[in-house]
């Protein structure tokens, strides 16, 4: 039987700080703005709320550049209003998760002004710095583009590594000191008053420091990083370390960020003895992210997309998303192109929520929010699209396919501001918004969709309430999943049971009606239709169409 942990039964929510909600009209989301929608979440049904980055930082890649861990960015607010939003949250009864990012800081953070004042002092040691020779730099390319290796400031014949932007360089694990600095402030953290972390990028922690080349992968003759990440072994070390020393006395949750396409960490990294609490199913949204472009531009498949989903939701309780800040909305990626409707992005959502694992909301996802529009390269604010765009390039796309491409899948598409209202800007900001708003705000906003009894708003309230209901809430948080008519292509089902309680999820994820005898009668008790058709012992599933049926 599963262990219980408190935070099975809860649901989870993700907040990108620069864009939920602006207090003081200077364009960027801050805390105060975020205290302001408590009750809405509360409202909505989430328990636990993980915020983006909001550490000092110079923002090059949005607060994943720290510049000093303990304290807030002064867009954001200041540690009073982190006092007050902890106080706030634990009101609620609600929980907090800050981002966790220590795979790398910010050129600026004091280590590294350090470093480049000193290379072979205590903080140098921070950091990988080596000597320009015959392997430095090598050739591996950096998650962003160009080389991992950047001259060091200063030091023509010293390089450091960054293995995503040259302003974020990497720190270096290696080092016991580093590590000692990095459990102080952790614990700090979460003496503080928060009740656990997303774990940025940590897959990057552990290099192969023979610093050996790999095959290139690229006209650039350059090779991406996540080849030696993926072939570099003894990371279990590190993760094992900040566990005991600062994630287990304090009992938090964690959510490990972590790209595992093959599954097979799952026991080390989140089973019973894992370093993790869970760890992002990120397969759904990014199957084949490590495997080139060309898997990425297939067009949508209900029958891929499932069963990548059912050949791992057996191996552990994941966290399971539909979409992050990384990622393009879910309803613009996982529903095919012409069938967005309040059905399609209902069955979607469904999914999200009623699979095993603990659900996590990206913000806006609660209303249906979709990928913007983009003019030009210039609209775009993210570091990481340069390289997005040249790797289109190199893969032999003209430069109208290779817009196409990043304006698809850019980062920018989940950041642009919440849409709280049909007002000016959206009601995000009384100024400029850092990010535009999109062009749907008038038909998409959470104000319309608070009046609508049928709206994706209030489904998705309802669908929380249901999940976590007296009477299921148990059997969605602990229980088994079974795959069932999987020779049906269009049909996304799955029977959860625990004790002696059985429910069947079914849903038709197509656009066309699909009539599909059941196996098994049972009470409705959850739907995305007014109504249900049965037809002798079928079932006429009209297009999108979610019913839930208890088999006990
Ligand atoms: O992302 C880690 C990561 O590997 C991403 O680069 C990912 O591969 C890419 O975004 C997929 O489109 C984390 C954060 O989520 C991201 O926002 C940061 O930019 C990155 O770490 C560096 O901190
Ligand atoms: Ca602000």
């Amino acid at each position: 039987m599963m262990k219980q942990d408190w935070w099975k039964k809860k649901v989870a929510y993700q907040i990108y700080p620069k864009s939920f909600q602006d207090s003081n009209g200077d364009g960027i989301g801050d805390l105060p703005g975020i205290i302001s929608r408590l009750d809405y979440l509360k409202e909505l049904g989430i328990d636990i709320i993980w915020i983006s980055p909001i550490y000092q930082s110079p923002m090059v890649d949005q607060g994943y550049d720290i510049s000093d861990y303990q304290s807030i960015d002064p867009c954001f607010g200041d540690m009073e209003d982190m006092r007050h939003l902890v106080d706030e949250v634990k009101k609620r009864d609600m929980y907090l998760l800050m981002d966790l990012v220590v795979n790398h800081c910010s050129d600026q953070h004091p280590w590294f002004q350090e470093a480049i004042r000193d290379p072979f002092g205590k903080y140098g040691n921070y950091f990988y710095i080596e000597k320009k020779s015959d392997k430095i730099p090598n050739n591996w390319r950096s998650q962003f583009g160009g080389s991992v290796w950047e001259p060091l400031p200063g030091h023509k014949d010293l390089y450091y590594l960054h293995t995503f932007a040259k302003e974020q360089p990497d720190l270096n694990w290696e080092n016991p000191d580093l590590r000692e600095e990095i459990y102080r402030m952790v614990n700090w953290w979460l003496d503080f008053g928060i009740d656990g972390f997303r774990i940025d990028a940590i897959m990057n922690i552990k290099k192969n420091i023979a610093w050996d080349n790999y095959p290139a992968d690229r006209p650039d003759g350059l090779v991406s990083v996540s080849k030696m990440l993926k072939e570099t072994t003894g990371i279990g070390e590190f993760l094992g370390e900040l566990k005991g020393r600062c994630f287990e006395p304090h009992n938090a949750l964690t959510v490990g960020e972590v790209f595992d396409p093959t599954g097979e960490r799952t026991e080390e990294f989140i089973g019973e003895e894992g370093y993790f609490s869970t760890m992002f199913f990120f397969d759904p949204i990014v199957p084949f992210l490590h495997d080139g472009l060309e898997t990425r531009l297939q067009t949508f498949d209900v029958k891929i997309w499932r069963d990548i989903i059912f050949r791992k939701q057996k191996q552990g309780f994941f966290a399971n998303v539909i979409e992050n800040h990384d990622q393009p909305r879910g309803a613009s990626l996982l529903i095919p192109e012409g069938d967005y409707s309040f059905y399609s992005v209902s069955a979607l959502g469904s999914i999200n929520l009623l699979l095993r694992g603990l659900p996590f909301l990206y913000q806006g996802q609660e209303i249906g929010m979709t990928n913007t529009v983009f003019s030009s390269l210039d609209d775009f604010d993210d570091t990481a699209v340069g390289d997005q765009y040249k790797e289109a390039i190199d893969f032999g796309y003209t430069p109208e396919e290779a817009f196409a491409f990043v304006s698809r899948y850019g980062r920018d598409n989940a950041r642009t501001p919440v849409q709280w209202t049909d007002g000016e800007q959206a009601g995000f900001t009384t100024g400029i918004p850092w990010q535009k708003v999109n062009p749907n705000y008038k038909e998409i906003n959470v104000e319309a969709q608070e009046k609508e009894y049928g709206s994706i708003l209030n489904f998705y309230r309802r669908l929380i309430a249901f999940r976590k209901s007296e009477q299921y809430g148990d059997l969605f948080a602990y229980g088994d999943m079974n795959a069932k008519y999987e020779s049906e292509d269009t049909i996304f089902a799955f029977e959860r049971s625990y004790n002696d309680q059985r429910i069947l999820f079914l849903c038709n994820y197509s656009a066309d009606k699909k009539k599909l005898e059941l196996e098994e009668q049972g009470n409705v008790i959850f739907v995305n239709y007014p109504q249900t058709t049965f037809e002798g012992n079928a079932i006429c599933l009209k297009p999108y169409e979610v019913v839930v049926l208890d088999l006990s």
